[in-house]
Formats: C-alpha cells, structure tokens, sequence
C-alpha cells in the first residue's frame, strides 16, 4: 500500500511513543487467504482499515498459551498503552512476526516460532534462552477479521498460529506491555469461563474464542498435545 491509497490518518497523536514507534517501525507479514505471504507493511498500515479497501490488510500474527509445571495457565492484561484492547484480560502472550528471513521462514513454523520467544522476552521478561522455538506446540491456525470497538480506524484481519509451552520460567513484565499477570488453576477454569459469558471479566475477543472452545481441551492433554495438533486447517474464530 502507498500513501496515496490512504484515504485518511488514524490518529495516533495520544499514543504512547514506544507503541507508536513499533507501529511506524515494525514491517509484518501480509498474506492471503491460504496463509501465503504476499509482502510486507508496517504494523500501523497493517491494523488500520483507513485506507481504499476500507479493511484492515491480512496479516501473520501469533498467541501464546504457558503453563508451568504444576499445569496452570499464565493470564495476562494488557497495558493501558496497548492501542488495541488496553486492559483487557487475555492469553500469556500475543504479537507478529517481522517480514524478516529469520522471521518469515516457513519451514515447520520456525519464523513464527522465533517470533514468539522474542515476545516473550520482551512482554513478559522471560529470560532469553528460557524458552526456545523447539519448546513451542504449534496446535491450530485461526483466521479473524474484526475492527476495534475502543479506537476507530484501527482493527485486526489476521491468521494467526496458536502455540501452547508448557515450562517454569522468571517473569519480569514489561508495564508497557502487560498490567498484570497471573497463574490460573484448572480447578478455577469453570468459574472463569462463566465470568468470561456475562462479561464480568472483559477479554480480547480471541482470547475469548479460544478460552470457551478449545483451551479446556489442550489444558486437559498438556503431556500429550500431539494428537490435537492440526496444521491443515485454518479454523474461523
Ligand atoms: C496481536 O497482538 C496478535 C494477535 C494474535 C491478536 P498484540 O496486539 O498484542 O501485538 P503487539 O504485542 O505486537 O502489539
Ligand atoms: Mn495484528
């Protein structure tokens, strides 16, 4: 996209400036339908649906579901500098891989993979070398589109790879990142989806997709998550 396709300017004047700045800097992936990369452009370009098409381009993204050891999971909320979704409640880790050789390597979803660990590094301070690509379960792909009820112009159109890590690790959020985080037990799963269905608890809407059908099932086969795996399918959120 160009300029001159741009038919107005989100505005992004209140922004906190490290989040602007990823946005004017990041180059992501933009794909089509069948998860086929197709070029690059920033990651402003790419949440933004003010342009020609009126949508937001497709592009490559990535979550994050950790659990430790003693099977639970690591629940996030996002900072109040996020420009989509600040504050709310949400999987351990979300984010894109960069339209670099490293990050964009197809093969057995390494890019995305190394991607993922570079996140978690900066997110959540997860020190580097903790996790590593090989440490990844790569489960199912999801497709969505949706533009941002909070901040208009913006939105996301993405597919994105779902990974699951089960390992003991030091967190050391990063406030511009992450408000707050904390393990969730198994034992607590049932009362939070019911707080999930009346809104008590305000999610990302893919966050909320994954909790209420398919987060029960990897939770209850963490020791044997192969047989779950599809990497055929793009599933629709
Ligand atoms: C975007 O996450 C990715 C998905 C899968 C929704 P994000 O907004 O947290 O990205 P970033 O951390 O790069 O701002
Ligand atoms: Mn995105």
């Amino acid at each position: 996209i160009t300029m001159s396709d741009r038919v107005a300017q989100n505005d992004d004047s209140k922004l906190d400036a490290k989040q602007k700045s990823l946005l004017d800097t990041e180059q992501l992936i933009l794909l089509n339908e069948k998860d086929e990369p197709i070029g690059a452009d920033t990651k402003k370009n790419c949440h933004s649906w003010l342009n020609k098409a009126g949508r937001v381009p497709l592009h490559r993204g990535f979550s994050v579901y950790l659990f430790n050891s003693k099977k639970e999971f690591l629940l996030t909320q996002r900072a109040a500098t996020k420009v989509m979704s600040p504050l709310r409640f949400t999987n351990t880790c979300c984010s894109h891989p960069w339209a670099t050789p490293e990050e964009s390597e197809e093969k057995a979803a390494l890019g995305v993979k190394r991607a993922a660990v570079r996140r978690l590094s900066e997110e959540l301070g997860i020190p580097k070398g903790a996790i590593t690509p090989d440490d990844l379960w790569y489960m199912h792909r999801f497709y969505y589109e949706v533009k941002s009820s909070e901040v208009y112009g913006w939105g996301e159109h993405e597919i994105y790879y779902l990974f699951v890590c089960v390992k003991d690790v030091e967190l050391n959020p990063d406030p511009n990142e992450v408000n707050a985080c904390r393990y969730v037990k198994r034992s607590e799963f049932d009362e939070f989806k019911r707080q999930l269905e009346t809104n008590e608890l305000v999610t990302t809407p893919w966050f909320k997709h994954i909790a209420m059908n398919y987060l029960g099932n990897y939770w209850d086969n963490l020791d044997n998550l192969k047989p779950l795996q599809d990497h055929k399918t793009i599933h629709e959120l």
